[in-house]
């Protein structure tokens, strides 16, 4: 029986996913089929602006032409080998991605998730063999309204219930303190702290900037004490907030830094720890992998996407854009706005409470041709590809002060 579906309108593929796919997602009732830098198109061939972009991950724009010619080339020649054995991809990608982020080593994985799993895993492991606390002691500080995953361990230190309900027992060993209280952070570190994990600007958070000058006082606490500085700047970094990494806007410098989304212009799932000293020294063989971490077809989409974040200045032209955006929010008098916050293309408009919510937001804006998703229900955020040019934002922008100002 030949069970090949082939369907033409919107209606049919949403109730495919109804039907057939779990129940962990309410995304909006747009169907896509094709993308090309900040456009998209759905199965009627309406075209949208995306300014999502994937939650960061489409950083360079959907199927950016280079990045889909490394693809399809060495898709051709070599994908997976497993960690078993090298490939003549692996070492240039590691030497390319040091240099650019300023690294002594790296890890690849795959997800964001992962990513994070493994920077939990070579801190505690740094802090027996390297700190020498005694044997199940270590503890890591994390802070509230964090988003760093799915797993379990992860999702058990998160401090949104709905992402634990469920779920447990989970992994002892988490701290937690208020995010942007850097004298919070010196109060939770024992002698048997190794690590504290944060995001520069909490992403899912709502768009959450610290105080001036906290990553810096977090720096200096951690090195007093010699507590490992856990950056996950998995949605920050690669240029999203017009610095490659958003720790630079402080200029200071993590331990780990957690990277994975826009690692390959969304391609492919590929992520990497960064780590700028021993941390992921005291991994020996067979203490961590993953049959994909590092695949060649993964180096090589990484090593093209990477080029591109400098090639096409994408860095620069996030912080100019972004200023532009947040510049012309800010114009906007609308009854609904509370406050338009971010740091380059990552911005938050967080709406009053009498607004009633995001999301109705978001489905009037798709309306009018703009993709955007609500995040902690009353913010809605704007993270377009950082290829965007001001000519699309001014589209943007005619689109989006009808609908916040009725
Ligand atoms: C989903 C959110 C964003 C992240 C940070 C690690 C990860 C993420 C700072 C894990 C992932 C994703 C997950 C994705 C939607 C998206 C998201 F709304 F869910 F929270 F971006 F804001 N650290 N964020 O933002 O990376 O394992 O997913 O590769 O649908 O859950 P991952």
């Amino acid at each position: 029986m030949d069970s090949t579906v082939t369907l033409s309108n919107a209606q049919s593929f949403i109730e495919l996913e109804n039907e057939f796919g779990a129940r962990n997602y309410a995304p909006l009732d747009v169907v896509l089929a094709r993308g090309q830098g900040v456009w998209v198109w759905d199965v009627e061939d309406n075209k949208y602006l995306d300014m999502l972009a994937s939650y960061s991950a489409l950083n360079q724009g959907h199927c950016h032409p280079r990045i889909l010619t490394a693809l399809i080339e060495q898709a051709k020649k070599l994908t997976l080998v497993s960690r078993a054995f090298r490939t003549d991809q692996l070492g240039p990608f590691y030497k390319e991605i040091c240099e650019m982020t300023h690294s002594h080593s790296v890890l690849p994985m795959n997800s964001g998730a992962e990513a994070v799993e493994t920077a939990l895993k070579a801190a505690r492991k740094w802090g027996y063999k390297v700190k020498e606390i005694p044997e199940n002691m270590a503890e890591i500080i994390v802070c509230a309204n964090n988003f760093h995953g799915r797993t379990i361990t992860i999702v058990g230190f998160s401090t949104e219930s709905q992402y634990r309900d469920g779920f447990g027992p989970f992994a002892p060993g988490f701290v937690t303190i208020p995010f942007g209280d850097a004298e919070a952070l010196e109060w939770a570190i024992t002698p048997n702290t190794v690590a504290f994990l944060v995001e520069p600007i909490q992403g899912e958070g709502g768009i959450i900037i610290p105080p001036a000058g906290y990553l810096k006082k977090v720096r200096e606490i951690c090195d007093r004490h010699n507590v490992l500085l856990i950056l996950d700047e998995i949605q920050t970094g690669l240029g999203r907030t017009g610095k490659l990494f958003a720790e630079e806007h402080e200029g200071i410098e993590s331990d780990l830094t957690l990277v994975g989304k826009a690692l390959s212009g969304g391609f492919y799932p590929i992520s990497a720890v960064l780590s700028n000293k021993e941390a992921l020294s005291v991994f020996n063989p067979g203490d961590h992998g993953s049959t994909f971490g590092g695949n060649p077809l993964a180096c090589a989409v990484a090593r093209e996407a990477l080029k591109i974040i400098k090639d096409e200045n994408l860095i620069e032209n996030s912080m100019v854009m972004g200023n532009y955006l947040i510049q012309n929010l800010n114009r906007l008098s609308s009854p609904y706005i509370k406050e338009v916050r971010g740091k380059g293309l990552l911005v938050g408009v967080e709406l009053k409470k009498s607004a009633g919510g995001a999301r109705r937001f978001c489905e009037a804006l798709m309306e009018k041709g703009i993709l955007c998703k609500e995040t902690h229900k009353h913010v809605i955020r704007f993270a377009p590809p950082l290829t965007i040019t001001k000519e699309e934002l001014d589209w943007a922008l005619e689109r989006i002060e009808p609908v916040l100002c009725p």
